[in-house]
């Protein structure tokens, strides 16, 4: 789906702001037809934000159940005769959008887009009611899973995964319009040829007219003309992608009519880039690449998940001073502005679905609800499977042009030891394989399913390990930690694929200090860290190092989080704490 633009063709018109928002904890909305008028009752909630932290209220922060927002937009006059769509880029978990009193649209999945044509719900120039269902429960057939448990006090909303579970229209709504004859979506491949470059291009398109192609390169300059829907360009001398220089082209795509009239027109940016596994090295433009950097949250104090772009920058600066070429997606699909701006700083993407905490056996009571088998006709079971197939696909179809996205993550520890295991993933591995040849595929392996014992790495491309040794093991023994590391680590690189650490990390919190050994100092996580390095720097099948986290993060209330978890390097405001420092005396020296 493509994001909506102003061309020479199209027109959009952003609704964040202000919206009409109310609870439905009866989850009578529906069947009273809340949508047909004005919301009662209603207060103001801002989009993009999760709803959970706005009202100074608990029962808001842990609500579970049907929330409703609302807005009135009015139709720019010139919009007569177009075709009219209105886009969500993202409403967690899921979503049902009416356009005055009629349903447009209904999707399942918080981090992905969907869109609806409304076309014939509104008139040009005239207001238009738009009133959106959220709902925020988490179950065995969501991504990522959860379960709602009856208790003495109600019922609770429980889930495996280690970050709160924040809620609502998260990113930016918009009005948009094109003609009735209009592309629909854009593929873009890449490839090398010496000091050339090609641009393999697909153009979907609704209607007859002609595609056309121009590539221009970034001072304007056309570089390769192209027509039909699909082809190669060609590239003479081309300025590569690479991480640190995020050079675009723009591959602008136009419909001409009959009569040579473009009707309509879409602007891709194009990354020239290639990416490879070859035995134990992953190859950016055939170049072995080692990835720094760390597992990163959209995680906002006030906010929550809503995407802020002055945040982004900043972080975006923070991973340029330390020194990170890369860092993962934890746990869902971000915004596009962060894919966009990666794009750009030529920073190095792992791109993860939200399929996190299919493993009930994880946490020990600590994260989640427990006694539950993860996979069975019950718990995680082919619908989920189905749901999850799905999240694959819209990630893929919406991030596949983005020269930045190296790898594939469609899992972050899942259960991976067991027979069931092995027979949910090795369909999904197949299914990323078929949408995009072009890049490796993989999972997050954890710590319950070490070297020898997982039944699903057999499917990855890369081994991506998350350990936490010197932390939830042998904590406080850094000695016996390496030891354990090390004999894990060399059983794996026996496997000759490459290896990135996408966690390891130690709670810290800022301005505590102790001499040696004491978990939670800012002393034990530069220790713990440099432990980790030394491990690493030992073995060559390690080609990435991403710390958790980036920064400290919210979660739900246990007897192991502090005001949420705190392995960031950087406080929940971004400021660094001793082991930002550390990292940056490490990562400046280009390991
Ligand atoms: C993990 C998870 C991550 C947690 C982290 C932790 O393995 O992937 O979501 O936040 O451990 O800090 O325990």
């Amino acid at each position: 789906m493509l994001r909506p633009q102003d061309t020479a063709t199209r027109e959009r018109k952003r609704l964040d702001g202000l919206w009409q928002f109310a609870f439905d904890p009866a989850g009578e909305g529906s069947g009273a037809r809340w949508f047909a008028g004005p919301l009662a009752d209603a207060r103001e909630m801002p989009v993009p934000a999760s709803f959970n932290d706005i009202p100074a209220d608990p029962a808001a922060r842990d609500y579970a159940g049907d929330v409703w927002y609302q807005t009135t937009v009015r139709v720019p006059r010139g919009w007569a005769g177009r075709r009219v769509v209105l886009h969500f880029e993202s409403v967690t978990h899921r979503a049902t959008v009416w356009a005055g009193d009629i349903e447009v649209a209904s999707h399942e999945g918080g981090y992905t887009p969907f869109a609806a044509d409304i076309t014939d719900q509104v008139r040009a120039g005239e207001p238009v009611r738009v009133t959106v269902l959220v709902n925020n429960t988490l179950s065995f057939q969501s991504i990522p899973p959860g379960v709602i448990e009856d208790g003495p006090a109600g019922p609770r909303q429980r889930y495996w995964h280690d970050f709160f579970n924040y809620a609502g229209i998260h990113r930016s709504v918009w009005l948009h319009q094109t003609a009735a004859e209009h592309i629909t979506d854009i593929t873009v491949v890449t490839g090398l040829d010496g000091a050339d470059g090609t641009v393999g291009y697909t153009i979907e398109a609704e209607g007859s007219a002609r595609t056309r192609v121009v590539l221009r390169d970034a001072s304007g300059r056309v570089v390769a003309e192209g027509s039909g829907p699909r082809g190669e360009l060609r590239v003479e001398n081309v300025h590569r992608w690479a991480p640190g220089d995020g050079y675009l082209y723009d591959l602008e795509a136009q419909l001409v009519d009959d009569a040579g009239r473009v009707v309509d027109s879409y602007h891709q940016s194009v990354g020239v880039r290639t990416v490879k596994v070859s035995g134990n090295r992953f190859l950016i433009n055939g170049e072995p690449f080692h990835f720094t950097g760390f597992g990163k949250h959209e995680d906002l104090a006030v906010i929550g998940k809503g995407h802020n772009d002055a945040f982004m920058v900043h972080d975006f600066e923070l991973l340029d001073w330390i020194g990170a070429n890369s860092f993962r997606t934890s746990h869902y699909p971000y915004a596009e502005e962060v894919l966009d701006y990666a794009d750009r700083r030529g920073i190095v993407l792992i791109d993860e679905t939200a399929a996190v905490g299919l493993n009930m056996g994880l946490g020990g009571g600590i994260f989640g609800a427990q006694g539950y088998t993860t996979f069975s006709d019950d718990t995680i079971n082919e619908r989920t499977r189905e749901v999850h197939a799905q999240a694959i696909r819209e990630l893929v179809a919406r991030d596949k042009n983005h020269p930045s996205v190296v790898l594939w993550s469609i899992a972050n520890e899942p259960e991976s030891d067991t027979e069931g295991a092995e027979n949910y993933f090795r369909p999904l591995f197949d299914l990323v394989r078929g949408l995009d040849p072009t890049r490796p595929a993989g999972f997050v392996n954890v710590m319950l399913a070490p070297y020898g014992k997982c039944r699903v790495s057999q499917f990855a491309d890369v081994l991506m390990l998350n350990r936490y040794y010197g932390w939830y093991t042998h904590t406080g023994d850094l000695a016996a930690a390496e030891l354990a590391w090390e004999q894990e680590l060399r059983g794996w690189a026996g496997e000759n694929k490459p290896i990135i650490i996408t966690e390891y990390g130690a709670d810290t919190q800022p301005g505590l200090h102790a001499i040696g050994n004491q978990p939670w100092t800012e002393e034990y996580q530069v220790e713990y860290l440099d432990m980790n390095h030394r491990v690493f720097d030992r073995i060559d099948a390690v080609v990435g190092e991403q710390v958790w986290n980036f920064a400290d993060f919210a979660t739900t209330s246990g007897v192991m989080r502090v005001g949420g978890n705190k392995k960031g390097v950087f406080t929940r405001d971004r400021q660094p704490k001793a082991a930002a420092h550390a990292l940056r005396r490490r990562w400046r020296k280009k390991i």
